[in-house]
């Protein structure tokens, strides 16, 4: 080969590296304007180039229509689209669902010809009204009797987006938020078919474990665990990325989701390790109020005075004080979890969510806003 060849492909290669970005998918919640003091969130508290997406949830249904679901909606979808005038390539998306919204108003809209049209062409609308780039699906979650039609339902929305087309305006794209679980995996997916038609396919690798089991146990361990019994097997995030690879969905459109925030437990006895016994969730965190459940930045606080240990072979930490026991994960974990979906070549990252984030970096000593999705964003943009 000539020192033109040899040229050429050195161009090549610096137009690869250049041009293959990791795509960064941070939800904002509806809802988290509401937590008092520093918990609050609001969309222009966002650096515009923190994550290459921001999916904003959730928009309800009503009458078989896209919809608003909070009385200020409409000016929040302002903000976080005005994002875009400071970073252009910035996407924001609209995720329509969630687990509030159920499982079964979808079923209804997706098993009926006629419902599925008056959706479906309420859609392009509404997103182009607001200035959204597309539309996350987040039904939680169809079950057997919807898998068929949950297929139809992303096969006619994705044809509706490629018929839609916008003087200067880029098509609009379709993600969908998937189950991690096994069970729901095999009930409800044709992972093959809905994979031809999405842009994204998001798989929320997180809450494997919690409250409803005997035992304390990581909800979003990267490995498998030394103590997991052969019913466990499924419940970590590389069984779940290989098993969704291994039913058909092409790596370059798989995004693996990484949460930030934590599931506690109380616990039973003195024994504070895995496989602990528990009574119940943990207690309600000050901002976020729900038991079970604490965000990052509420985790922060805890740790003063708590014990924090690292379970190896998983990759994730926890930690314990008194009673109470929170599995979850740090800039540690995020990073190798980063670096786990870079070696298996996924297209990227979701984030569950920037709010539960520290959103001003107040709470977790740094003074690094997002200090969370900055790490993941740091070894996602790492050569
Ligand atoms: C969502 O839509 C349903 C059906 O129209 C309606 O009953 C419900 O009140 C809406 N939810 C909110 C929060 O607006
Ligand atoms: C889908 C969903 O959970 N939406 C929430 C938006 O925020 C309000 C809080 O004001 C909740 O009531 C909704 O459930």
């Amino acid at each position: 080969m000539g020192a033109r060849g040899t040229l050429t492909g050195f161009a090549v290669l610096v137009l690869l590296q250049c041009c293959f970005a990791y795509k960064l998918v941070c939800y904002y919640t509806n809802w988290s304007q509401y937590r008092e003091g520093d918990g609050s969130c609001f969309p222009d508290a966002i650096d515009p180039f923190l994550c290459t997406h921001i999916i904003y949830s959730f928009a309800n249904i009503s009458d078989n229509e896209i919809d608003t679901l909070e009385w200020n909606d409409v000016t929040l979808y302002g903000q976080l689209n005005s994002l875009k005038k400071r970073n252009p390539s910035l996407k924001t998306f609209l995720s329509v669902g969630g687990w509030n919204f159920g499982s079964q108003r979808f079923s209804s809209i997706a098993s009926s010809t006629q419902r599925r049209k008056t959706f479906i062409k309420s859609v392009p609308k509404f997103l182009r009204a607001h200035g959204f780039d597309g539309l996350d699906l987040a039904w939680m979650y169809p079950q057997r009797r919807d898998k068929e039609h949950f297929t139809t339902l992303i096969k006619e929305m994705k044809a509706e987006f490629l018929k839609e087309t916008q003087a200067g305006k880029e098509q609009l794209l379709l993600s969908a938020a998937l189950s991690a679980g096994k069970v729901t995996i095999d009930a409800s997916y044709d992972i093959a078919q809905i994979s031809r038609h999405l842009d994204f396919i998001s798989i929320l690798t997180y809450d494997f474990h919690g409250a409803w089991r005997q035992t304390t146990g990581h909800h979003s361990a990267l490995f498998r665990g030394e103590l997991d019994g052969k019913a466990d097997r499924f419940n970590n995030v590389d069984h779940a990325v290989g098993y969704m690879l291994l039913q058909g969905a092409p790596a370059s459109k798989l995004l693996m989701g990484i949460p930030t925030f934590g599931k506690t437990y109380t616990l039973a006895s003195s024994e504070n390790g895995v496989g602990a016994p528990i009574s119940g969730p943990g207690l309600a965190g000050q901002f976020t109020k729900e038991e079970g459940t604490l965000a990052y930045y509420e985790i922060c606080n805890f740790l003063h005075g708590a014990t924090v240990q690292r379970i190896a072979s998983q990759k994730v930490p926890y930690a314990t004080k008194g009673n109470q026991w929170v599995g979850y994960d740090d800039q540690e974990s995020v990073r190798s979890k980063a670096q786990y979906l870079k070696s298996r070549q996924l297209a990227g990252a979701i984030v569950w969510t920037l709010d539960l984030d520290d959103v001003q970096g107040t709470f977790c000593g740094q003074n690094l806003p997002f200090p969370l999705t900055s790490a993941i964003k740091d070894v996602l943009t790492a050569a």
